[in-house]
């Protein structure tokens, strides 16, 4: 006998909505799309909370909001804000209970732009893995420079390498393999490792993290299956962080970053041609460094791999002049500078040539930095602007040094 199944109200137009926009702009991959779809129509809801009772959600009894104490710095507006998304949280916590590799959350929109419904997660016990001093200077110094770190408070931090641990891993051995649940975050301590992604069935070498850097972020950010695998060249370590504790202390994190970030990303002129959620996207993985007046942030001829936008200050860009003989020598030359909404360091990540030249903080100068593997990622929409802003450079240099150059090449 067939059971009457009742249809939720809204769920009909929200996926009309969604097909016609699909049929209407032909998106190459209907999963992202689908993404940035319903995270705009989530944003509305954000704007517009009448919105958001209209998409009919079941209605649900006692649910309370417990005020943790180890948040002194909360405002009313946000705890008024995590009220209501407690409320979506109970929704999705009989989905979670369900997870499994073959059954995964449907709940992807949800979590990736609600970082602030994670109160449960303090509920959960903190992990600390006990270190010797020596593999907690080895953490330390891994972690120096991950970008995702670079906006966490002291006690977070902390927090972090308590709840790291050390894994060994073995050439060729998988650490990632693309399509899974995501378990765990990884920061590398040492080692080669490629980076494949899939396409059409075929597994593609897109890149590799040599000795530094983090991998595995996004499918606990997003809640999607794993985007890449990543496959060890050689023999190395890593240190691993479990996905509840990279909830609770980086995805809550991301809020604060939405909150001091948005409206200054919103206006650099470099990301306007992006949507607001792929702006969003770069804010969840960018990091902020400060340097000091006169602090080299980049050496012209080194490796490249990060990309830097000016949020306050200004930096100056010099390149080491010419003799006439075409030799080297090592008088600098300021050629521009950069401030405010200005972007630099772009220009080895899209040759994959070294640094073309040094860049150094004229005062206090702050950085919003986003690695090589987000900048490939994230920025692929702008960068007609980026080559033909390079096309620029080519001609001062040009006018400069009297010689035809080719910067992309
Ligand atoms: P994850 O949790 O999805 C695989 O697990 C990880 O590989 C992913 O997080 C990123 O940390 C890392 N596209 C997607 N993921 C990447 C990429 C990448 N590179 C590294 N990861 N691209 C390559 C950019 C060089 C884009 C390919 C089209
Ligand atoms: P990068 O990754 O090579 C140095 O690291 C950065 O300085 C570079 O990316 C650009 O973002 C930035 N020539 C080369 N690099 C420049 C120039 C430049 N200006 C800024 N950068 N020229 C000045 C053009 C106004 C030409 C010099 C003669």
């Amino acid at each position: 006998m067939m059971t009457a199944v009742e249809i939720p109200a809204g769920l009909k137009e929200l996926l009309q909505g969604y097909t016609v926009e699909v049929l209407r702009r032909r998106p190459p991959d209907l999963v992202e799309f689908a993404v940035q779809h319903f995270t705009r129509i989530l944003e509305g809801h954000r704007n517009d909370p009448k919105a958001k009772k209209r998409s009919a959600k079941p209605a649900r009894k006692g649910v309370t909001f417990e005020t943790k104490s180890d948040k002194p710095n909360k405002d009313e507006e946000e705890e008024e804000e995590e009220e209501e998304e407690e409320e979506e949280e109970e929704e999705e916590d009989t989905v979670k209970s369900t997870t499994s590799k073959y059954n995964r959350r449907v709940s992807v929109c949800a979590e990736a732009y609600n970082p602030d419904d994670d109160e449960d997660d303090d509920a959960e016990p903190r992990v600390v893995y006990p270190k010797t001093d020596e593999q907690r200077r080895r953490l330390q110094d891994a972690c120096r420079h991950i970008l995702l770190f670079k906006t966490l408070e002291q006690e977070q931090f902390s927090e972090v390498l308590d709840g790291m641990f050390e894994v060994l891993v073995k050439t060729q051995e998988h650490i990632i393999d693309q399509g899974d649940d995501g378990d765990n975050f990884y920061v590398i301590e040492k080692g080669v490792y490629d980076i494949f992604v899939e396409k059409d069935g075929v597994s593609v070498c897109v890149g590799k993290y040599d000795n530094k850097g983090s991998f595995g972020e996004l499918a606990l950010m997003y809640n999607t299956p794993r985007a890449a695998t990543i496959v060890a060249t050689q023999e190395g370590a890593l240190w691993g962080l479990d996905r509840a504790t990279f909830h609770r202390l980086i995805v809550r994190n991301n809020a604060k970053k939405r909150r001091m970030y948005e409206a200054f990303i919103e206006c650099v002129p470099l990301l306007k041609s992006l949507e607001p959620s792929e702006r969003m996207k770069i804010v969840d993985v960018l990091g902020a460094r400060v340097f000091k007046d006169g602090e080299r942030l980049i050496t012209q001829g080194e490796e490249a791999d990060c990309f830097y936008i000016v949020e306050s200050g200004e930096v100056k860009i010099m390149i080491k002049s010419k003799t006439k003989a075409g030799q080297q020598d090592n008088t600098e030359v300021e050629v521009a500078r950069c401030s405010r909404g200005q972007y630099f360091g772009e220009l080895a990540l899209v040759t994959n040539k070294p640094r073309a030249a040094s860049v150094y903080a004229v005062g206090e100068t702050k950085c919003l930095v986003i690695d090589i593997q987000a900048f490939e990622r994230l920025l692929g929409p702008c960068m007609d602007i980026m080559k033909r802003n390079i096309s620029q450079y080519e001609d001062q240099l040009v006018a400069l040094f009297g010689s035809s150059v080719d910067l992309k090449h």
